[in-house]
């Protein structure tokens, strides 16, 4: 573990530094201050701690003339920084003592923090996690991303049904940002390329200023902080001063509402792609500026630009800023004046891809016109690398950036990466397979995979207290920045004392929980029932619909047999939908119409709950996955890349039900195959049972318990039949992600964690053994992964 703090600071210190800041930050009497104002002031002081590591390590960085690692993520889901930063200050007890000297409620002063919302979810909440890991292992590095005024919509449900509200988490003061008005870029778009000398030369027809505003990240021991940097987006100039004094007022503002919009809102989709416009500019915003960004640092450190790839790394969170390679070899032709190839092969030795799904409808396209019109010089540069791909390698004529007036994002990234990678074994394979199959023949080294992990001050250390004691008494708390330790409680896992004592800390969790649940959605959670857990995005492929459907029937089988000796089941789910997405909302509806009908049913209340929390976020998973006895991971295999969630859970001792799909499958090899709950098709399987005609039918008509839930559904048992007419045709009819084929085994492997959970001594001893075996998933081992194999980057030592 890392040496604690040098001078941590005393309760005492702690508590005048957060009176200054009351008074002098804030301005307030403690006399007068709100919850809000001491928050304020807490995280100010809690700040004043991360600065002098944050300047340290970038003076370290330049002064090693080390190599930087650049992250460019069109998303970053922070959720609440105060706590996860007092965690790795180290500062927990010293801070729990001054607010209660100073008559605080820290629980209050916490909740009271809005998310970072910047993110959709797992591969946004991943980037945050990198960010920490990195601080924690002294990589030097930057996170470029977008300043979104509007993180994530709020979801909250009127009968039932998801209504999205703006989310406004700027509208008060952000503590942890310094914004940097020294450091602007000017981003263009749009106008016309003209050829001068034999150079190109791009005019703009729209420009925008890109400002950085930087929060400090703190690694795990408080030494070493890197800078999260998001763009803004500021007009160039602030207001059209003829048009004002003609008295026309709205046009004289609009160069300033022409650039807010693109750094206004972060797009809903997850998984699925928008295609816009407004979307192609963000990307390039975010591109741009970063770029010119890390060669303003190179060129102040270094003045030959073929130092390049040894100075600097860049890796592109999926094809979103996948314009970076045409942008470098843009910037260093037409403003450094280097050929082609030079640029070509610069940039190529600079960049790497991960990529982070499949799914077709998710992989990024954009018609020739619009990248032509938005980005006219970027347009004819893919054109040109694109060419020189096809005439280096020879390659097939299916395969390639440019064809039916299209730019595939996904071959541009790859074509321009030293390194593409895969975020789990099992989706690597995959990607070498399936998307990329032709360019993994033309460059069959290219390919690796990064495991994709979690970082477990925030996933274990914060968010399950009661978990962090017992680990902490049993083996040290080294774990925390080497989560391999935890393998020291395998032989614990044998002494009934300490599983009492992990029952007693999840039972705590799941109290603690069942209280929420109480008060803020009315639905009664037995605290020695299984709590079932599913929460991540709404969508058919993670099949929130076959845990809705196994809920009706198991509800029905129950009603019909009371005294069946039914294990007690609540089951959680959590997740928003984007809100284009019509069936992902459908399920949402039904979820919430079984919850009302099956919550209220005197026969089976005692042995089935269904809670639904609205506007599930990272807060809300901090507080759900400690309380977990069960993790659902139950998407159709081959469909979801890696999934993070499964990671936290196993962490946190809920046992699996899961599916051989992304990192399930590594979880399951290292836990062990006794100690997970294994359904379904495979993925081979499962593109085979797709291609069989009419296997939805197929299944349904074999199974009597779907049979019957597809029924109670058609019958309006659960709000208005009609709601659910398009989801039955569907499953009926289509079915693609194999809900009905994959019901029956589902349903049995329930069962079989029904009694699992009745025998508590065994279902302990798993639980025990997952969080024993789950330290390959920390974030910290994904990082050196990438350091070693991908960016060739070491730590700073002092
Ligand atoms: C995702 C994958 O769906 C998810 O399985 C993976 O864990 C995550 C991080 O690698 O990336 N890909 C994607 O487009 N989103 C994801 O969450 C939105």
């Amino acid at each position: 573990m890392r040496p604690t703090l040098t001078q941590a600071p005393s309760a005492q210190d702690l508590r005048e530094k957060i009176l200054f800041h009351l008074t002098h930050t804030q301005g307030r009497g403690p006399e007068f201050a709100t919850v809000f104002d001491w928050r304020l002031a807490v995280s100010y002081t809690v700040r004043d701690l991360m600065v002098g590591p944050w300047v340290g390590a970038i003076r370290a960085a330049r002064d090693h003339g080390a190599k930087r690692v650049y992250y460019l993520s069109m998303e970053f889901l922070i959720g609440r920084i105060l706590g996860d930063a007092i965690i790795n200050l180290q500062l927990e007890p010293a801070i729990a003592e001054a607010l209660t000297q100073l008559g605080l409620d820290e629980q209050e002063i916490l909740d009271n923090e809005p998310d970072a919302a910047l993110g959709n979810g797992g591969l946004g909440r991943l980037a945050a996690c990198f960010m920490e890991s990195l601080s924690s292992l002294r990589c030097p590095a930057y996170g470029y991303g977008i300043r979104y005024e509007h993180g994530l919509f709020r979801q909250s449900f009127e009968n039932g049904q998801q209504v999205e509200r703006p989310e406004d988490w700027l509208n008060q003061p952000h503590p942890w940002e310094f914004v940097r008005i020294d450091y602007s870029y000017r981003i263009g778009f749009k106008g016309q390329v003209e050829t001068v000398d034999g150079r190109a030369v791009w005019h703009p027809g729209e420009s925008v200023i890109a400002r950085a505003y930087d929060t400090p990240v703190i690694g795990w021991g408080g030494d070493w902080a890197n800078s999260l940097r998001l763009w803004g987006a500021h007009p160039t100039t602030l207001l059209d001063l003829p048009r004002f004094n003609a008295g026309d007022y709205a046009a004289a503002a609009e160069p300033e509402a022409l650039a807010r919009t693109l750094s206004r809102v972060l797009y809903p989709d997850d998984t699925t792609e928008s295609g816009k416009e407004l979307r192609l500019k963000q990307e390039y915003f975010l591109t741009s500026a970063a770029l010119q960004d890390i060669l303003r640092r190179f060129l102040a450190e270094h003045d030959d630009l073929s130092l390049l790839p040894q100075k600097v790394a860049i890796q592109l969170n999926d094809t979103h800023p996948a314009i970076a390679g045409p942008e470098l070899i843009r910037l260093l032709m037409d403003d450094h004046g280097l050929p082609f190839e030079r640029a070509r092969d610069l940039a190529r030795a600079t960049l790497n891809y991960t990529n982070h799904t499949l799914l077709p409808e998710a992989l990024e396209r954009w018609s020739t016109w619009l990248m032509g019109r938005i980005l006219p010089r970027h347009m004819q540069i893919i054109q040109m690398i694109d060419d020189d791909h096809r005439d280096a390698t020879g390659r097939p004529s299916h395969v390639g950036i440019v064809h039916n007036d299209q730019v595939h994002m996904g071959e541009l990234a790859f074509i321009m990466a030293g390194r593409v990678n895969g975020v789990s074994a099992l989706h690597t394979d995959l990607v070498r397979d399936t998307v990329f199959a032709d360019l993994h023949k033309l460059h069959p080294d290219r390919i690796v995979n990064q495991t994709n992990g979690v970082a477990p001050r925030r996933w274990l250390r914060m968010s399950n207290p009661s978990l962090t004691r017992l680990l902490d008494d049993t083996i040290g708390n080294g774990w925390t920045g080497d989560l391999d330790q935890l393998q020291g409680l395998e032989d614990h896992a044998q002494d009934a004392s300490f599983r009492d004592s992990l029952r007693a800390a999840k039972r705590a969790n799941k109290v603690w929980l069942s209280n929420g649940l109480l008060t803020k959605l009315g639905v009664k959670a037995d605290p020695d029932a299984i709590f079932d857990v599913q929460i991540k995005r709404m969508h058919e492929y993670k099949r929130q619909l076959l845990n809705i459907l196994e809920a009706i029937a198991l509800w029905h089988r129950i009603h019909d047999d009371p005294n069946g000796g039914w294990t007690p089941r609540v089951k959680i789910f959590g997740g928003k939908a984007a809100p284009g997405y019509w069936l992902a909302k459908s399920v949402i509806h039904l979820i919430n119409d079984v919850a009302a009908t099956i919550n209220s049913d005197p026969i089976t209340s005692e042995y089935l709950q269904i809670a639904y929390p609205p506007n599930y976020n990272v807060s809300m998973a901090e507080d759900l996955i400690p309380a977990a006895d069960l993790s659902e991971q139950i998407s159709t295999a081959g469909k979801e890349a890696s999934g993070t969630g499964n990671m936290k859970f196993t962490m946190n001792g809920a046992l699996t039900i899961g599916t051989l799909d992304g990192a399930n499958v590594e979880i399951r090899e290292l836990v062990g195959s006794e100690n997970f709950f294994l359904f379904g098709l495979t993925a081979e399987e499962a593109a085979a049972e797709k291609a069989r005609p009419g296997h939805a039918r197929a299944a349904i008509e074999a199974s009597e318990d779907l049979q019957v839930a597809l029924q109670l559904i058609a019958e309006g048992r659960f709000g208005q039949a009609d709601s659910y007419y398009s989801l039955l045709d569907r499953t009926w009819n289509d079915d693609p992600f194999l809900v009905a084929s994959d019901f029956d085994a589902y349903f049995a492997m329930q069962r079989q964690v029904d009694r699992a959970f009745a025998d508590p001594a065994s279902w302990v001893r798993m639980a025990a053994l997952n969080i024993a075996r789950s330290g390959f998933f920390s974030s910290d081992r994904t990082i050196r992964g990438y350091m070693r194999d991908i960016w060739d980057v070491r730590p700073v030592t002092a």
